[in-house]
């Protein structure tokens, strides 16, 4: 079995790219979209003057004084781009094998398309020949496969001598082809990877960036990844490189944190006797670059969708509480981008579930209770309001229900909808990217919203309530800051 042949894109500077659809004007100038106090994202001209994503805006204003700051806080036409975008990809892809990641990023599997590619080539004599993106009409494009369509991601291009390597150059060229119909027939552009597994091909496409893509010949994986913090790989993150980095050092702070370094020191049966049996093997292969997740296409409906978080221990109510509150919150967001399309809900789900794992139980071990899905959901208030209202009147009855007793010690929430029906009044909406918004050309560009901060300087804590953890980096709501730190503390 050959491996698969995976290509991740992912949209250049996309809320940026979302706003320049509909003032075309912010094409030209250095702006930064914004939520709450941080600049969410911002354009490549802006990074070239020095601003940085995910800066507090007050650093942003103060590295470049006249940064036009767009307001980014209402979702929606992100997701709508969002959306457009992967039901354009998808229909290029056989079997629409395309899973989306959160609103910017997606993942193609297209072995199969390569697979049925690499004979026509054979044909040619390993020469100019002709990629048929169909099986059944002639649709496709004029390519070579004597060079790599983009660059490289090490020193070394994939192999032409090798079939993997040819699999990878051709898919090199389906992936600019691609790439370059989302931006001819829809105007975005973005940075591919290219490689034979997700989390390979999503590292290749970060490696340049905006508007390239780049291959990695997993036969390069290790050197690749060797001298790579091991919290840069998609699916380690900063929780787990701490537990790696205490066992191995007993701290986090001045080690040797590299891909190389982790290696040699932890085994496979040290990663499992640390994260289990699944995930420790799992973060070993993520490791060794041989992770083999395979590419799940996401559906037009999810079945269900479920946020959970894990903690050393959860013990009192007013915590449980601020962890469902951010639960809630991310769940909320979630259904916006899975069940609405252009302002409208067009899916709803009828169930919601809240499960639990106390921290005595065996591993997998859950209980959970569900109710209905309160109706203030899919009604026109704020979020900040539906989530409180659903915490409140929903999830923690069906804490309380769940957990009679007052003493309790918890390892695991989760909040999850299940039962996901599409609206039958729901007609199919044309999107918006084909069309470009009239400008009027006296109109002037958006206005630098003014926006108070105390003196700029502290990123940790902004105004909106949000904690940066000091241990680990992750922002959290203030309330729920006690509950995150207790997650750090030895058991
Ligand atoms: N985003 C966000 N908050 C975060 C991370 C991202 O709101 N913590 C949003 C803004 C981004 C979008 O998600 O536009 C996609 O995230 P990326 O990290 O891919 O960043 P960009 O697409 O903006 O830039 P790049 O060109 O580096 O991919
Ligand atoms: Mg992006
Ligand atoms: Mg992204």
């Amino acid at each position: 079995m050959s491996k698969p042949v995976i290509i991740a894109l992912d949209w250049d500077a996309f809320y940026c790219s979302v706003e320049e659809h509909f003032d075309p004007r912010l094409r030209n100038v250095a702006f930064a979209v914004r939520q709450k106090g941080i600049v969410c994202t911002c354009n490549y001209a802006a990074r070239a003057l020095g601003v940085k994503k995910l800066q507090s805006l007050a650093v942003a204003l103060k590295t470049v004084s006249d940064l036009i700051v767009v307001n980014g806080e209402d979702l929606s036409r992100y997701r709508d781009a969002s959306k457009e975008l992967w039901m354009f990809v998808r229909k290029m892809v056989w079997g629409g094998k395309v899973e989306r990641l959160g609103l910017d990023e997606l993942f193609l599997d297209v072995s199969d398309m390569i697979e049925y590619n690499l004979e026509f080539l054979r044909e040619s004599q390993y020469d100019d020949f002709f990629f048929r993106l169909s099986r059944d009409d002639e649709t496709g494009f004029s390519c070579t496969s004597a060079a790599v369509a983009g660059l490289y991601a090490t020193q070394n291009m994939p192999d032409l001598t090798t079939e993997d390597g040819l699999r990878l150059i051709l898919a090199s060229q389906l992936c600019q082809h691609v790439r370059s119909r989302i931006f001819t027939e829809k105007g975005y552009t973005s940075s591919g990877g290219i490689s034979t597994g997700k989390v390979l091909a999503k590292m290749a496409g970060a490696v340049h960036k905006p508007n390239v893509q780049t291959v990695l010949d997993p036969v390069f994986a290790s050197e690749f990844l060797k001298e790579k913090d091991i919290g840069c790989i998609p699916g380690i993150g900063r929780k787990y490189r701490a537990n790696i980095l205490n066992s191995v050092y007993g701290s986090v702070d001045d080690v040797d944190a590299s891909v190389d370094a982790i290696i040699r020191l932890v085994d496979e049966t040290k990663l499992i006797g640390l994260f289990g049996d699944f995930l420790g093997k799992k973060i070993y292969h993520l490791l060794h670059g041989t992770d083999t997740t395979p590419v799940n296409p996401t559906p037009d409906i999810p079945t269900q969708i479920s946020i959970e978080d894990t903690f050393g221990s959860l013990k009192t109510l007013p915590d449980v509480r601020s962890v469902l509150h951010e639960l809630m919150t991310l769940l909320y967001e979630r259904m916006q981008i899975d069940l609405m399309s252009f302002g409208t809900w067009t899916a709803h789900a009828r169930t919601i579930r809240l499960s639990l794992r106390y921290r005595a139980a065996a591993y997998g071990v859950r209980t959970s209770k569900s109710d209905a899905v309160p109706s203030v959901i899919y009604s026109a208030a704020e979020k900040e309001e539906i989530v409180r209202a659903v915490v409140n009147k929903t999830l923690m009855p069906l804490f309380h229900k769940l957990v009679a007793e007052p003493r309790f010690d918890l390892a695991l929430l989760n909040v999850a909808v299940v039962n996901i029906e599409k609206q039958p009044a729901f007609a199919e909406i044309t999107g918006f990217l084909g069309k470009r918004q009239r400008v009027n050309d006296e109109t002037e560009l958006p206005k630098r919203i003014e926006f108070e901060t105390e003196d700029g300087d502290d990123e940790d804590d902004d105004e909106e309530g949000y904690q940066t953890c000091e241990i680990c980096g992750q922002r959290s709501l203030r309330f729920a800051v006690e509950a995150h730190r207790r997650f750090h503390e030895p058991e």
